[in-house]
């Protein structure tokens, strides 16, 4: 079978639509690259040397992993020398990162999520980097939080990589949403598959049901009728899975439809909620809307909020269409 490499597809990409213009193109690439030795660090395990705590912990206040602060670097480094970007914004850094003054500047701002699920790492379970790009605002410093605070319908692309039984690459550039998967022996990320779409109906949630107590009332609703199976008002039985790393859970999702919940609930609700709105919920969104699902707080779209702090945090619920429409609804009503 004839393989298209990213590289091949993101020029065949701009020659048919006009939408990846170089200094895209090379962001894009960049990233992939850096996410092709995030993939090898993580695949090392225990003989890279590099599980366990960092011993330092990130503005959430949350332990960071080696491979946290190592996922960090590789994407900075990656980035620094290529004139492509204006910023660099990041979960595991209280503030965005300026390029170093010896590169010239771009005029894109990337955020990411370098190693989402990191808790799982050293239990060896899938994780994932998440990533957004922006344009930098005309007159402010891509070293400023004021030039990232962007409604997620700002985005020019958004993507995340899952490092699983295969590491994949999920990407859209806001025409679609594409699919490689790396060939290990060629060292290149390969077209696997285009234009994936969410099924809009589902018989499978994603949510830690341990945190049912604390949930608002619409969530406690939806699931309760969900785990009642075909003889309750749904009519059919819900199946459950939660891998507690966003981009398995997603991914899964993205593939074969389900939705993903990680609701308000009385424990995060002073932080506004658990999952961070720049680096996680708006790049999945756009990925999710662009697979023809949606992506709600559960009272709002996601993409349409106004960040007022760059490691802001939303409530998130996002999938299949007609689930996450009906979770929603219950919101209103
Ligand atoms: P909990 C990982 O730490 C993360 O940010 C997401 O990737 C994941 O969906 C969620 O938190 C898991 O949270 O409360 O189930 O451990």
């Amino acid at each position: 079978m004839k393989t298209i490499t990213l590289t091949q597809f993101l020029i065949e990409e701009q020659r048919a639509k006009g939408e990846i213009k170089p200094d895209l193109r090379l962001l894009l690439e960049v990233v992939a690259r850096a996410c092709k030795r995030i993939s090898i660090a993580v695949g090392k395990g225990a003989l890279g040397g590099v599980l366990g705590d960092a011993g330092t912990s990130n503005i959430q206040d949350e332990a960071q992993k080696k491979l946290d602060v190592l996922s960090n670097e590789i994407l900075l480094q990656a980035n620094a020398w290529g004139g492509h970007l204006a910023g660099l914004a990041s979960e595991e850094m209280d503030e965005p990162s300026a390029i170093p003054d010896e590169y010239p500047k771009g005029g894109y701002l990337l955020l990411f999520d370098p190693l989402d699920g990191s808790s799982n790492i050293d239990v060896n379970v899938s994780v994932g980097t998440i990533f957004s790009v922006l344009r930098c605002p005309e007159g402010v410093s891509g070293s400023e939080e004021k030039a990232f605070l962007q409604p997620g319908t700002t985005q020019v692309a958004a993507g995340y990589a899952v490092y699983g039984p295969s590491t994949m690459l999920i990407l859209t550039v806001g025409s679609g949403v594409h699919a490689f998967t790396l060939d290990r022996e060629q060292g290149s990320f390969v077209l696997t598959e285009r234009d994936m779409m969410i099924p809009e109906d589902t018989k499978e949630i994603a949510i830690n049901a341990s945190n049912e107590r604390h949930w608002e009332a619409p969530v406690q609703r939806y699931v309760k009728e969900c785990f009642e199976g075909k003889e309750g008002v749904r009519g059919k039985d819900f199946n459950m899975r939660w891998v507690a790393s966003m981009v398995a859970d997603v991914h899964r999702i993205v593939t074969r439809g389900g939705v993903f919940m990680y609701p308000l609930d009385a424990k995060t609700v002073k932080q506004g909620g658990k999952l961070r709105l720049m680096y996680e919920a708006n790049p999945m969104s756009f990925i999710i809307e662009q697979a023809g699902g949606v992506a709600s707080t559960g009272r709002e779209r996601i993409m349409d909020m106004q960040p007022h702090k760059l490691h802001q945090r939303v409530p998130v619920i996002m999938g299949s269409k007609n689930e996450v429409e009906k979770v929603v609804s219950y919101h209103a009503s």
